[in-house]
This record gives structure tokens, sequence and C-alpha cells, in this order.
């Protein structure tokens, strides 16, 4: 077999005119994924199905300004807090820090010049299994409010089986928050919905939400007898039309599970998602807590994927792996905060059995 390779090429600039370069990291068996400077987006998985059609299993857009106005994070590395800081408001040893609103009065995704919109450095290497690109990044002082220099690091590997690897570090020179995750949209189809899609989330338990998305004072909820139960696999489309308060108020899921294991922080299975007829399957490993999975409830077909095809409603599922949202704030959720002197590490694998590799 061909081994793992990494390549580049220009891939237009970025809406602040800075270049941007598309990595290419080929498996040797099939299995390519494409990652930008910016955003250190994901911008095409390539896996091939059962029957050895390669399609991607994230969704692209076309260019750089595409990712910009889309709004959506699609692929992209988002941070420095992924998901929802209540009120903007974070306070870290006695002082308070504001952070800029831009999700219903509250902090999404390290608010609105967050990670996604970055041009990152990258550094790229091969070996006999593996390919991988490594992009860093340098957060000053003060960027969106948050405290302390943040010095990122992504790398992603691609080897030879096919399983695509995020791993992720940060380290501060004063105290701070730090929840960096992988916002890709995923289709196993490689098109239309993923209604038809079956999941499954092994979590016994998760974050309902207010309106504004914010986690409910108190513990977190069984899923048993709910239409958040997926501890076995679950199709798509039967529980995002759910009779149930909170999908109803989200219009699908757009929630935070609280894995199986969550607090010991050792890489094990968070998610299994699977296209019709288990054509392409897909396991989420992940060192993190939480999960959050979100069904693309706001597409509406007005945005055109890279192929120039429109994005209708649940297009896509995206499957977060992260700290729980608002952690900052909750000291009763495992802590998102970084001291100098330490690493912020984790790590999440996107692994594809029907391909015959390792999934224990
Ligand atoms: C995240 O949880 C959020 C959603 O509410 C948001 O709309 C999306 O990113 C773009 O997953």
């Amino acid at each position: 077999m061909p081994r793992p390779t990494a390549q580049q090429r220009p891939f237009g600039t970025s809406p602040s005119g800075e270049d941007v370069a598309l990595w290419r990291l080929e498996s040797g068996g099939g299995v390519h994924a494409e990652i930008l400077t910016y955003g250190a987006v994901l911008h095409s998985l390539g896996v091939p199905d059962t029957a050895g059609d390669v399609r991607s299993v994230v969704v692209g857009l076309p260019s750089a300004d595409a990712y910009d106005k889309a709004g959506g994070y699609f692929g992209a590395v988002v941070g420095r807090y992924a998901n929802r800081i209540a009120d903007g408001r974070l306070t870290l040893d006695g002082t308070t820090y504001e952070l800029p609103l831009n999700d219903r009065g509250h902090t999404l995704h390290g608010g609105p010049e967050g990670f996604h919109t970055k041009v990152w450095e990258a550094a790229a290497g091969s070996g006999d299994d593996t390919a991988w690109v490594r992009l860093s990044l340098r957060s000053p002082d003060g960027d969106m409010g948050f405290p302390g220099t943040l010095d990122v690091r992504v790398t992603y590997t691609l080897d030879a089986a096919g399983t695509l690897s995020c791993a992720y570090t940060a380290t501060t020179d004063q105290p701070t928050v730090v929840n960096l995750c992988n916002h890709a949209y995923f289709n196993l189809a490689g098109g239309g919905d993923v209604l038809g899609h079956t999941l499954q989330v092994d979590a016994p338990a998760y974050l309902p939400v207010d309106s504004a998305s914010i986690p409910l004072a108190g513990a977190p909820a069984g899923v048993a007898g709910t239409a958040f139960d997926l501890t076995s696999p679950r199709v798509l489309g039967e529980r995002v039309g759910a009779a149930d308060e909170q999908v109803r108020g989200a219009g699908g899921f757009d929630h935070c599970w609280v894995l199986a294991g969550a607090a010991d922080g050792g890489l094990r299975r968070a998610a299994r998602l699977a296209a019709p007829r288990e054509s392409r399957v897909m396991e989420v490993w992940t060192t993190e807590p939480g999960i959050q999975v979100f069904t693309a409830n706001h597409l509406d077909g007005a945005l055109e994927d890279a192929a120039g095809r429109p994005l209708e409603r649940h297009a896509a599922v995206c499957l977060e792996t992260q700290h729980f949202p608002d952690a900052p704030n909750r000291p009763e959720y495992p802590s998102p905060v970084l001291r100098p002197g330490t690493t912020a590490e984790s790590r999440t694998e996107f692994r594809f059995p029907h391909l015959g590799g390792a999934t224990g």
C-alpha cells in the first residue's frame, strides 16, 4: 500500500487578505483529509463507502470568504472557548472579564473573531504510517476579552487505517480558560440530509438548556425514557422531530451530552454515526467530557457547499467534543481553567470501522 503523504496548495486569501493554504493528507488507502490554514478548517474528509466510492463526509465551502460569511463555524477549530459563556462574563481568581456577546446575549465559540477567523501557521510531515499537519496560533492577552497570551496547537494526523485524529495543546502566561473543538458538519452519505443516519451517543445524561442554549441549573438530566436516549443507535429523523420540549426549543438537537467516564480524561468512544444501510460508519473517540450534538437546525437552503449544492436543514450533524457549556461559571462541571506552567491537552479521533481498521 502507498505511504501516507502531506502536500499543500494555495487556497486563495482570507477576508483580511492573508494567503491561505490547503494541506491535503492522504492515507495511502483511499482516505484523504484537506485542512485549511484559515480557521484550521477541516475542508474535506474523503472516505470510501463499503463499495469503494469516495465522498467527503464533511461539508466544505468554496472559499475562505464563504467560510467567513456563512457564520456557522463550518469545519473550524473553535476557541478560545467552544460553546457558550453565559452573559459573556468570566471570573478568575477574583477578576471579572467581559467578553463580546455574539449569541443571544452570550459569548459563543470564542466570540465574533474567535480562532475560526484566524490564519494559522502550518508545519507538516509524514512517516511510514501517518501524515500530519500541525497548526499553531498565538492568541494575545485580551484577545476577544480573554486573559493571558495563549499558544495553541492543533495537529491533524491521518493514519494508514484512515483514522483522522485531532490533538490539541494550549499553554498560557496567565490564568485563563480553554475549550477547543472541531466544528465539522458530518454527512456520511456525502450529500442530502442526515435524517436517515443513525446516531449512537455513549452518554447516560445530557444538559437541558434554556431558550438561549445555556444549561439549566442543577444536575445533568438522565437520558433514559427521553428523546436524548441514544445509548443504542437511533434514526436521527425520528428524534429531531420528537415531541420533547428541549428538542422543539432547539429545532432538533443542539445539546451537550455528558459522556460515560467523563471525569477520567481517557480516550474512549463518544459516538457512532452511520449512513443509511451502514454504507459508511464513523466512530468519534475523545478524551473530552462532553459532546455537543448539533443537527444543523439553522440551515435553510440559502448556503451552498463547495460543489454548489444548497445546504438544507439537517444537511449534516456536528459532533463537537468539548468541555461543558458555561463551565467557567459552573464549579460543578469539569474545569476548563488553564494556569501558567501547565498544558491543556485533548484528543479526538474520527475512525471508520467499515474500512476494516482498528476500533478498540
Ligand atoms: C454550535 O451550539 C451551537 C449552535 O447553537 C450554533 O448555531 C452552531 O454552533 C453554529 O454548535
